[in-house]
């Protein structure tokens, strides 16, 4: 079920392909600068939008549709560099993003130097786009929605474990220069959103500007913004057949329409033992 595309460092699950074991080992002496700004998400929390929503707010072309960058060119991966980026020769302010969980993340950021936007989302639509992803993309997942239900709630999926991602970053916070914000908050509200992006940020747009940022970072001119949705990338990395998207469905609750009751009532029950002094609230539907 997809094990033989795992590669496991320090208990974490990379990805085995896009990984340079060298830059893995040596993450922690990764040279940090105080404007480097790192998203970090667990996979399918929202990665991609931010990716997009910083390009917005930092690059002028971006906003202005007149750039030939990709996102991805302008946030790029940091672990996974497919098209092989010197980080060290990036202009300041870096952006980045990532899944890694807050053990394996370079030393400089646990002195608070850069920062970081941390982005979750309810772990049942997590589950169901991870699925449909693992499934039509990446081609992780061979199984039925059942079995992989199972391996995401063993942590036997890139990204490892929802739970320990989540808590992990959450328990050690203090440690680093982190706002915490949540998918569905950003599916309810783009423009408050931004807003709160921009000022952790220290960023001051104008009113057009933030206008621009939001006609750009909707799911509909995502799917659509070639620069923005990486079918392209997928197309190259995965093979012309693939019939999956980045950009899927870029709702709330989608979970319902995946989930039996058993399962879910299955699912709850884990949720409560893991998370019961948990503080963040979480929006499901
Ligand atoms: S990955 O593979 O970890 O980088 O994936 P990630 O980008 O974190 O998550 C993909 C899901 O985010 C949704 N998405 C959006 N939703 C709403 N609005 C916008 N603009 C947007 N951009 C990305 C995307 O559709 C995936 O969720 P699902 O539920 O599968 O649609």
């Amino acid at each position: 079920d997809g094990d033989g595309f795992l590669f496991k460092f320090k208990g974490y699950y990379f990805y085995r392909k896009g990984i340079d074991i060298d830059f893995i080992e040596n993450l922690d002496n990764f040279e940090i600068r105080e404007d480097d700004v790192f998203i970090i998400t667990y996979p399918k929390s929202g990665t991609v939008w931010l990716q997009q929503l910083l390009s917005l707010i930092y690059f002028e072309e971006h906003r202005r549709g007149t750039g030939k960058l990709q996102t991805v060119d302008q946030v790029p991966f940091f672990e996974y560099n497919f098209r092989q980026l010197d980080f060290g020769k990036r202009p300041s302010p870096r952006l980045f993003s990532t899944h890694l969980p807050y053990n394996l993340v370079p030393s400089g950021l646990k002195n608070k130097k850069g920062k970081i936007i941390y982005i979750y989302r309810n772990p049942k639509d997590v589950l169901c786009s991870y699925f449909h992803f693992g499934t039509n993309v990446i081609l992780q997942v061979t199984s039925s929605f059942e079995r992989f239900m199972e391996q995401f709630l063993e942590g036997r999926v890139m990204g490892s474990l929802w739970f320990d991602h989540i808590k992990g970053w959450y328990e050690h916070k203090s440690l680093f220069n982190i706002q915490f914000m949540m998918y569905e908050e950003i599916n309810k509200d783009l423009r408050g959103s931004v807003l709160k992006i921009c000022k952790f940020l220290g960023k001051e747009l104008s009113e057009e500007n933030i206008d621009a940022v939001m006609t750009k970072a909707t799911f509909e001119n995502m799917k659509y913004d070639p620069l923005a949705n990486y079918d392209d990338i997928i197309k190259t990395a995965y093979g012309k057949n693939v019939k999956g998207h980045f950009l899927r469905k870029g709702t709330i609750g989608d979970w319902k329409n995946h989930m039996t009751v058993e399962q879910n009532e299955r699912f709850d029950k884990i949720f409560q033992r893991e998370m019961k002094d948990f503080p963040l609230k979480f929006i499901w539907d």
